[in-house]
């Protein structure tokens, strides 16, 4: 295909099209090729050709859905999970780097992020996951269906409700971020807090910049922790010091079910437990397979 004189938009496109390594990818390539591509007379025949190659891709794509794969299809989903979603432009990948620290590819081209891109961060000593994904309409709905919850960053109100037919059908809890707060002079940002009180009053949102002091990322990640219906425990055994990374477990599970997770089988083995923290009575209280746990318990157990 013939890309001189073709838009740089265009080019570039089709650059990220060779290099693709997914078909969610190319798509998203064709679809910005299809829009930029002349319309008249002579580039007809490049017209088609985006087109049966658009065509070609979105049927394979159906078929591997139909075969179940999919989902989060080549993602391991850790037990807390957060994907940034928003449009194009309003900083989802400039996030991304300042919670992971780790890069991503930035750009002002409206759409650098194909293929979602995975990283960590920490709650204290908890990890949470976070996937940038491409921006609305170029967005995997299977993921957006299937988190914990969605970091919607939008950097003006419009957005909230050009986007409510992306996202209205997630279970997910959604946190907003009122990104790019470092442009908005005080009277500004008064009435979006405002706006957001009012006609916006179900969404937990924050303020959020590219330059965000430590307190504000805090915060976020803060915030963000908040919204996983998660316990963490930690375990320790006997006379020793309890694990540095906790076990991350559902709300109102039980101790049996933490030592089912550290070994399937090992509950009925069991000959004396102790528990420290927020569900004990006192520290080194002994406690029954039953015994309901709360966030940062710490565990101990013998077997027989
Ligand atoms: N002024 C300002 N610009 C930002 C901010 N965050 C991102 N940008 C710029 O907005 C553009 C898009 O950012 P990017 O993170 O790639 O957006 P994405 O398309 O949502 O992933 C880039 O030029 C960034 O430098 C911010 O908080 N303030
Ligand atoms: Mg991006």
């Amino acid at each position: 295909m013939a890309s001189t004189n073709q838009s740089p938009f265009y080019q570039k496109a089709e650059q990220e099209f060779h290099e693709a390594t997914s078909d969610e990818e190319r798509i998203a390539c064709l679809e910005i090729m299809m829009k930029e591509v002349p319309k008249h007379k002579s580039s007809e025949n490049m017209r088609k050709n985006l087109t049966n190659r658009y065509k070609k891709l979105k049927a394979n794509i159906i078929k591997q859905k139909k075969s179940g794969k999919g989902g989060q299809a080549g993602i391991k989903k850790a037990e807390m999970q957060c994907i940034l979603i928003g449009f194009s432009n309003v900083g989802k990948s400039t996030i991304f780097k300042t919670l992971t620290k780790q890069e991503v590819k930035i750009s002002p081209h409206p759409f650098t992020t194909y293929q979602p891109q995975l990283g960590t961060f920490y709650f204290e000593d908890a990890p949470i996951q976070i996937i940038d994904i491409p921006s609305f309409p170029n967005h995997d709905k299977s993921l957006i269906n299937s988190t914990d919850t969605l970091l919607f960053v939008v950097d003006n109100l419009e957005q909230i409700e050009k986007a409510e037919k992306y996202i209205y059908r997630t279970k997910a809890k959604v946190i907003l971020i009122y990104n790019k707060e470092d442009i908005l002079t005080e009277s500004e940002k008064r009435k979006i807090e405002a706006n957001l009180k009012s006609k916006y009053k179900k969404f937990n949102y924050i303020f959020f910049s590219n330059e965000p002091s430590r307190a504000k990322v805090d915060e976020l990640i803060k915030k963000i922790f908040e919204t996983f219906p998660i316990i963490r425990i930690y375990t320790k055994e006997p006379k020793k010091k309890a694990s540095k990374e906790p076990m991350i477990l559902k709300q109102n599970s039980t101790f049996k079910e933490a030592t089912e997770k550290i070994l399937k089988g090992i509950s009925g083995k069991i000959k004396r437990a102790r528990i420290w923290g927020p569900s004990s009575k006192f520290g080194g209280q002994i406690i029954g397979l039953e015994h309901i746990l709360k966030d940062k318990d710490t565990i101990e157990f013998q077997t027989k």
